[in-house]
């Protein structure tokens, strides 16, 4: 593994993977993602949007998960990343499309953070990661540099407020079957709602599939495990009920 793609990610908060998965996988991906809207969660205003939280659950859409966490290039990153030490999947993970996202971090944030009271998501070196793949061309992902170093609040309103103030946010460009690893910590964003709101996206939709890593020894990884699966129990109430 490109020992330059471990230290961005270590330095920076996130790097590319280029061309993981290729044109076949990756139409296999969304041709099952789309043959399954009807299952999913509608959790924002928008008609051809759609989100289903903790995918590796649903035996229709979990092949697809399973792929992407034995993926020989994703383990080989995560294996040098975590320099030997064990690590597993955690549980959090989503299929996402035409999905608009705000500025925020992928740490439990409002009424979860409280799971990360017993543990300082900071005092870990060495963090936990989400792989983004991305079933298109496109550039959705800003990120701030460097933002997963140093605490931020666990609340979306303030977050916001520090990343209007920020300046060198960097926008990701990716092919489909790239994969963004990034730090769960890094202050990003998606896409607008008003990009998601083209009616264009109900024929061919923007979908990503992400699934986030953290070493099995770390308490850090173990709290968002947890209080991850608290909040999808409340939003498969909310959305699948
Ligand atoms: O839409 C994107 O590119 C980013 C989505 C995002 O924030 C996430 O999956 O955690
Ligand atoms: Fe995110």
């Amino acid at each position: 593994m490109d020992l330059k793609l471990t230290s961005q990610c270590l330095e920076h908060g996130f790097c590319v993977l280029p061309s993981v998965f290729d044109k076949a996988e990756i139409e296999t991906f969304r041709t099952t993602t789309v043959d399954n809207l009807g299952s999913m969660g509608q959790t924002r205003d928008v008609a051809h949007s759609y989100h289903l939280a903790g995918f590796h659950r649903f035996p229709s859409v979990a092949a697809i998960h399973a792929r992407i966490v034995a993926d020989d290039t994703i383990n080989r990153f995560l294996a040098a990343y975590y320099g030997g030490r064990p690590y597993f999947a955690l549980g959090l993970n989503d299929i996402t499309v035409n999905r608009s996202q705000h500025w925020h971090t992928d740490l439990l944030r409002g009424r979860y953070s409280e799971f990360l009271k017993g543990c300082d998501p900071w005092d870990e070196a060495v963090g936990s990661l989400k792989a983004l793949v991305y079933l298109q061309d496109g550039a959705s992902l800003r990120i701030l540099p460097c933002s997963h170093l140093s605490p931020t609040p666990l609340d979306d309103a303030l977050l916001e407020a520090l990343a209007e103030a920020a300046r060198d946010v960097v926008r990701v460009d990716v092919k489909a079957g790239d994969v963004v690893m990034m730090d769960i910590r890094a202050l990003h964003r998606g896409s607008t709602d008003a990009d998601m709101q083209s009616p264009a996206l109900a024929q061919m939709q923007k979908i990503l599939v992400s699934t986030v890593f953290g070493p099995v020894d770390s308490a850090f990884a173990r709290a968002m495990q947890v209080g991850n699966a608290y909040r999808m129990a409340d939003w498969d109430r909310r959305f699948l009920a």
